[in-house]
């Protein structure tokens, strides 16, 4: 047996069967590239699904983890610890809003955006208690919680998890009038990926989210923004509700906030709906720890610049160009996506996704399926120019079998 066989046997002997990873086994990384166990090299056109933004073993991230490993890694939010204030300031001042409160997972940060609008209801808005709505749109993707999976369409992430927690209404996404009747004195907040992700990296028609904006401006509803995927840089921008113009009263965040290095995700807001907390009332151990501040901040501090974001508005319109020439070929059905991000949608008669994204990793190329026939690319926004045609080659070289 290999040695990329036996760990994927012992794998699947001693750890519960919830994935079906491509079958590689990765060993070391750095930026782009991926060393498997064996010693071939794969290029990373997934980046742990944009956690990975600024590319394995960044130099800046993995200074910052280990400085901050010397000094102190855990404190609770029993006591204040000296990274976490300006970890707060930034990050709010990156989102042009008031407050932040952190969390670890994306899926956490989802659940406090649920928690927060429901609370700011009952106080702020005066919804009658135990009444609140929230409006979530079709094939959404926003984690994996029981409340969370209770608003998912996809049969997969939700059967047999019931009973499901009430209080959410799932319109069809990019369709303002479903969404204008959803609307009602008790609905509380919208919550959407601003690019659907999971869905097939789904980037709503033209005036979609500034028509959110208005709505949930007009009928006094929060305007929550899952950016976990879109935000920080992947689609050339900070956040993707840039494209429209749009500043939601929320982000939620995670994914490349901990720099691929630790978990770290936050939700981001006014004064006027964070401020709803009071202590006891919402919170996490590990939440703002002073490791995940020490990334975060470092994280931050590379957005500042706008230099990422830059490059992957570049980068991006390069890759988009290159796959648009594969559309109409017979091969490739449909490319959708902003910067560095897309969604490919291949022709079902050359093969799944899941058999496409085999055959690019025997060329060296990592990418993952979704639903279907769709492969999504999102390399590290670090990935060269020449790396990423040559990551392209490859998927063109696969289709043209
Ligand atoms: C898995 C998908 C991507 C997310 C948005 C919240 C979360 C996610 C917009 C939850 C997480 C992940 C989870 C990962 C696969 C992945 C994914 F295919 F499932 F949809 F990226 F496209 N909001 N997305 O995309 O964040 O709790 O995981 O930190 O294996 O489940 P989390």
């Amino acid at each position: 047996m290999s040695a990329t066989e036996s760990a994927i046997a012992s794998a699947e002997a001693h750890s519960a069967h919830n994935y079906h990873p491509l079958p590689v086994v990765v060993a070391s990384a750095e930026g782009a590239w991926m060393t498997d166990v064996e010693g071939r090299r794969f290029l990373d056109m997934l980046a742990g699904y944009s956690a990975l933004n600024f590319g394995h073993g960044n130099r800046r991230l993995i200074d910052a983890a280990k400085a901050q490993l010397e000094r102190v890694t855990l404190t609770s939010r029993a006591f204040h610890h000296d990274r976490f204030a300006e970890f707060c300031t930034r990050l709010a001042e990156l989102c042009g809003m008031e407050m932040v409160l952190p969390m670890n997972t994306g899926a956490e940060a989802v659940e406090t955006a649920v928690k927060t609008a429901r609370k700011w209801g009952y106080q702020v808005k005066g919804v009658p208690e135990g009444t609140a709505k929230i409006v979530v749109a079709a094939n959404n993707f926003h984690g994996r919680t029981t409340t969370i999976i209770s608003f998912s369409t996809d049969a997969e992430a939700r059967a047999d998890y019931g009973p499901y927690t009430p209080g959410f209404e799932i319109v069809p996404y990019g369709d303002l009038t479903a969404m204008e009747s959803a609307l009602t004195h008790n609905t509380v907040a919208v919550l959407l990926e601003p690019i659907q992700g999971e869905a097939g990296v789904l980037v709503p028609p033209p005036g979609y989210l500034a028509g959110v904006r208005e709505l949930t401006r007009a009928h006094d509803v929060l305007f929550i923004a899952d950016e976990i995927q879109s935000g920080l840089g992947r689609t050339g921008k900070t956040f993707a509700c840039e494209h429209e113009g749009v500043v939601p009263d929320m982000y939620v965040l995670g994914k490349a906030l901990g720099g691929g290095v630790v978990p770290v995700s936050a939700v981001v807001s006014s004064e006027a709906v964070l401020g709803v907390f009071r202590p006891g009332e919402h919170g996490s151990t590990f939440g703002g720890n002073p490791l995940a501040c020490a990334v975060g901040l470092e994280v931050i501090a590379m957005l500042e610049t706008g230099e990422f974001q830059e490059r992957a508005a570049e980068l991006g319109d390069h890759l988009h160009r290159e796959l648009g020439m594969l559309v109409g070929g017979g091969a490739v059905e449909t490319v959708r996506g902003r910067g560095l991000w897309a969604g490919v949608d291949i022709n079902p008669s050359i093969g799944t996704g899941r058999e496409i994204s085999e055959r690019l990793m025997e060329r060296g190329v990592l990418v993952k399926d979704t639903h279907g026939s769709t492969i999504r690319i999102a390399p590290p926004l670090v990935i060269s120019k020449e790396d990423l045609d040559w990551g392209v080659a490859q998927l063109r070289a696969v289709l043209a079998g």
